[in-house]
């Protein structure tokens, strides 16, 4: 199995404190995963979908108090406040292990401690790194198999090294004889996702759900992650990577961040509309990029599959994720159709009579506001993506052309620009913002910022995270080898209040002036907050009925940008002095250059 000393101890230390009846060593093979998954079938936790229908697949239904990533209950324990920041919770590290050994004393009481051993990463990559998870969930074991390279071939890569311990307790310990519930977990007070990132340790206590539990994705690829990174010279980072080929056989990779619910998986695997364009998939979620020998910076996707939202995903919005999840897959609260196969809101057909709910009950139309719960997942495998690329595995990782960030804003942000300058790229991701609806923030709607969509996945103080921006690019082997750096927004409105850009397929129309420009090809117009694509300069041939709205899209309304800079000047405040002086002048060139 192992002689690494460090885990072999580690491992025991666990298993005296948690007490569990068996501890179990995953090996990763079919064989152990079948065994999981036919004893989570016969206990009930599990349905197996049908086999036709949907192979190899399987149906879970979480506790209704624990389905989804619980922020509140998330910690980033450095020994000193001030350096997790104002975005995260904090708690001093010897307090939280203090409270959470209490918690996790005999909470495996009654059930089997699974090791799990597991590269984030393409095995024996320079930019990947090992961790092992401790958990008594099989259905986190099932999941870690699917999102991450686990098993046997991790132990041998890891030899004697060291990896990123990572514990985690659905905290429900049983009592003799006490019969287990379908989704055991904790009450929402006694749920903790603690980090310890000057010790790049993982404490998760209390949910069995998603970013709570599979603790290889949010948990150690960014919030240990971006630790790490800012200590050694590296980017983590909440982006997709996708590869771009034009019609002349060009491929460039692009990196891309946006806050939740822009669409960022359907980017991902987009479709074309424009003949002799393709899109290939590297990842839909995490980039961890180091500079090459050549000087250009290398992307790897650290994660093996597809955590996504399932709801609205359909074969009309993004029929590869669908072709992704065909079998091989984990749902969890989506429907459950009479034949066995699964449903969701979006999903593109009416809901089968009869089909049951992700709170088990038949779905009525008239008492059951939706059959599957707003957050429920497909976890499948990345390597089924019919767009997966080429590259998608390469220990190398993929050179970076562009980043590109983007949100939801209905006014004010043009389809796309890009920055002046590195710096200015890294402004327009500390102000990276989307529109919620007025019940999310109280009151009236507005934008909620959300940096690089990071603020809640960085490990420490935002307004450091900004400052490592800067220096990677003050430290970058070549300037001119920087990826260069853009904004788009998909969904500007007319006053109409209808999307001027139709958006999915049609984005790689924006996409290809992106291209473009980072050939310093692609004609644009220097505007107040950027380059702008001059007119003409998006190829919109075939799409005539958007034509009128290209000067409406690309638009640089002074008034609403001075606007836009009294909701900046709040945001910049709330970093204090720990806004680097770089983000600072960024804001008065902009607020200038505005007045001009
Ligand atoms: O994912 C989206 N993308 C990116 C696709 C590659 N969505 C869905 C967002 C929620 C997850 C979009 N929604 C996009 C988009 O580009 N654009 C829109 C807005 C929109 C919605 C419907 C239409 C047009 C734009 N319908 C018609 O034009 C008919
Ligand atoms: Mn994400």
């Amino acid at each position: 199995m192992t002689q690494n000393k460090k885990l072999i101890n580690w491992v025991n230390e666990w298993a005296a404190l948690c007490q569990p009846d068996h501890v179990h060593w995953c090996d990763g093979s079919e064989a152990e995963n079948d065994r999981l998954l036919e004893m989570m079938v016969s206990s009930g936790m599990a349905v197996r979908l049908d086999d036709a229908k949907r192979p190899n697949s399987y149906y879970f239904q979480s506790d209704p108090s624990d389905v989804a990533r619980v922020e509140n209950r998330t910690f980033i324990c450095s020994a000193k406040k001030e350096d997790a920041g104002p975005t995260n919770n904090w708690v001093e590290p010897a307090e939280m292990k203090k409270t959470l050994t209490e918690e996790y004393r005999g909470s495996m009481k009654g059930r089997t401690m699974y090791i799990i051993p597991f590269s984030m990463g393409p095995l024996g990559s320079r930019i990947s790194q090992i961790g092992i998870q401790i958990t008594d969930s099989p259905y986190v074991v099932v999941n870690m198999r699917i999102m991450t390279r686990m098993g046997q071939r991790v132990l041998e890569i890891l030899g004697d090294g060291d990896f990123v311990p990572c514990i985690h307790s659905v905290g429900a310990p049983l009592q003799p004889g006490q019969k287990d519930v379908k989704w055991p977990c904790a009450p929402i007070e006694k749920k903790y996702i603690a980090h310890f990132p000057e010790t790049n340790e993982i404490w998760s206590y209390g949910s069995g759900y998603g970013g709570n539990a599979l603790l290889g994705k949010k948990c150690f690829a960014l919030r240990i992650a971006t630790n790490m990174a800012r200590r050694e010279g590296w980017l983590a980072e909440h982006m997709l990577i996708m590869g771009i080929t034009n019609p002349q056989g060009v491929k460039k990779y692009v990196a891309a961040a946006f806050p939740s619910a822009c669409g960022k998986t359907n980017l991902a695997m987009l479709i074309p509309t424009i003949p002799g364009w393709k899109v290939e998939t590297v990842g839909d979620d995490i980039a961890w990029m180091k500079f090459g020998d050549d000087g250009r910076l290398y992307a790897i996707n650290p994660e093996a599959g597809f955590f996504g939202v399932a709801p609205y995903t359909s074969m009309e919005t993004n029929p590869n994720a669908m072709l992704s999840c065909r079998s091989n897959s984990i749902f969890t609260n989506t429907a459950l159709t009479p034949d066995n196969d699964i449903w969701w809101e979006g999903i593109g057909t009416e809901i089968p009579e009869g089909s049951i709910t992700w709170t088990n009950h038949v779905y009525n139309k008239e008492t059951t506001p939706v059959a599957a719960h707003p957050n429920a997942r497909f976890t499948a495998p990345a390597k089924q993506c019919p767009v997966i690329d080429p590259n998608w595995e390469s220990p190398a990782g993929v050179p970076i052309s562009a980043f590109i960030f983007g949100g939801r804003r209905p006014g004010t942000v043009p389809l796309v620009y890009q920055s002046f300058d590195w710096n200015h790229g890294v402004f327009m991701g500390s102000i990276v913002g989307s529109e919620v609806t007025a019940a999310a923030i109280g009151l009236k709607a507005g934008v909620r910022r959300d940096p690089f969509a990071m603020l809640p996945f960085c490990g420490y103080h935002m307004g450091d995270y900004f400052g490592h921006w800067v220096s990677i690019g003050a430290n970058a082997p070549h300037k001119d080898k920087l990826p260069k750096i853009f904004n788009v927004n998909w969904f500007r409105k007319g006053t109409d209040g209808k999307f001027l850009w139709p958006g999915y397929g049609e984005n790689i129309r924006v996409l290809q002036w992106i291209f473009e420009r980072t050939d310093n090809a692609g004609a644009a117009d220097e505007t107040a907050i950027g380059y702008v694509p001059s007119k003409g300069a998006i190829n919109i041939s075939g799409l005539t009925a958007v034509e009128k709205s290209m000067d409406d899209l690309l638009k640089v309304d002074t008034a609403e940008w001075i606007e836009e800079c009294g909701l900046i000047a709040e945001h910049q405040a709330i970093f204090g002095d720990r806004l680097p002086k770089e983000m600072a002048s960024q804001f008065e060139l902009l607020k200038s250059r505005l007045s001009k």
